[in-house]
């Protein structure tokens, strides 16, 4: 393995090389490589000087430390690059410092996807900070990291500032319920976020009706994924109830937990499919999302949807 590693750090030199002169590839997908710290200081020094490639793809690397720095150097100097992916590179807090330097200061990436990394509660407060102050990013992919609680809500408190962010996934966290509340919060603020994924995050009743909250008022969101959280009918009720209370509302895609309907529930849904005619609606584990006239069928063939024998949720 060394070898081969050995073999891909040369390899990788000698391509950055070659690519230094090239003014023909836009496109740089190297994923799922050995690269490590000192293949990405190769690849990120060609990058300063390469003035054509704007995507790299570095997913899977095993970048590490010292990778987040030399990819912060270069994205100090407000390089081309308009995308980048950096999931599943063994990213922790650490790394997270580096990374959060250039996202305050480069203002040309617009889609980061840092998905598959260890960040945690620290890199939630030094990302929060950082998303507060950038100006570039349009999406933002950092799902499948470790912010519980505390660095989920210093992440969410970061939104609330931010006003160019399109597009967010934070799935696969722990956000819990002080995450929740807080992306509740951040949203009231927020008039730009088109996208979020919250989904798998433990958000349970209480966190889902503090979220609730920042559904009300005219919004840009148009896509919410809220399923794999223990929220019960309750919070399910708690988010329709407040898209109901909002004439305003841009939703076009709500995906609520698989979760057995109850009556209130099924009722909501119907009440907003008619109020938002356009709305695709997935709940209570549906196998797709449906419009309010597919619902229809689908009630006629199959009615158990609506009120099932397992509706008793505590
Ligand atoms: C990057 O560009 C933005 C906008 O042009 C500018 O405000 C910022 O200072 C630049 N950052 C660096 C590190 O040059
Ligand atoms: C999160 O949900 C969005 C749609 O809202 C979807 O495009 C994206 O793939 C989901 N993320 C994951 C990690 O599944
Ligand atoms: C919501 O996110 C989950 C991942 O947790 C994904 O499987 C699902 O497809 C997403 N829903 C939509 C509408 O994209
Ligand atoms: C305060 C505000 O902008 N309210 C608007 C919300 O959206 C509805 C429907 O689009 C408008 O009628 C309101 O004026």
């Amino acid at each position: 393995m060394t070898h081969f590693g050995f073999f891909l750090l040369q390899g990788a030199k000698a391509l950055a090389l070659s690519l230094m002169v090239d003014t023909s590839i836009l496109m740089l997908d190297l994923s799922d490589n050995w690269l490590q710290g000192e293949g990405a200081a190769a690849i990120a020094e060609m990058l300063k000087e390469n003035c054509y490639i704007s995507a790299v793809d570095l997913s899977d690397n095993k970048l590490g430390i010292e990778g987040a720095k030399a990819f912060s150097a270069m994205l100090l100097e407000n390089t081309t690059i308009v995308s980048l992916q950096l999931s599943g590179n063994e990213f922790d807090d650490h790394a997270a410092k580096y990374l959060a330097d250039a996202l305050t200061a480069n203002s040309k990436v617009e889609i980061l996807d840092l998905s598959y990394n260890m960040f945690g509660d620290k890199a939630g407060e030094i990302f929060g900070t950082a998303i507060a102050e950038n100006i570039g990013l349009k999406e933002l992919k950092i799902s499948w990291n470790h912010f519980h609680s505390q660095g989920a809500a210093a992440l969410a408190k970061g939104l609330g500032a931010n006003i160019y962010l399109k597009v967010l996934d934070v799935s696969y966290n722990g956000f819990g319920n002080s995450g929740a509340t807080a992306l509740g919060e951040a949203l009231k603020a927020n008039n730009v976020l088109e996208e979020l994924n919250v989904s798998n995050n433990r958000i349970s009743v209480e966190g889902a009706l503090h979220f609730s909250g920042g559904l009300k008022g005219n919004k840009s969101l148009k896509r919410l994924n809220m399923t794999r959280n223990p929220m019960q009918s309750e919070g399910c009720c708690g988010v329709l109830k407040a898209l109901q209370a909002n004439s305003g509302t841009c939703i076009e895609i709500l995906d609520l937990p698989d979760i057995p309907v109850n009556k209130e529930l099924a009722e909501l849904c119907d009440a907003v499919k008619i109020l938002f005619p356009n709305l695709l609606l997935r709940y209570g584990g549906n196998m797709k999302l449906q419009r309010k006239s597919q619902l229809k069928a689908e009630l006629r063939t199959q009615p158990k949807v609506v009120g099932n024998s397992q509706n008793a949720v505590a």
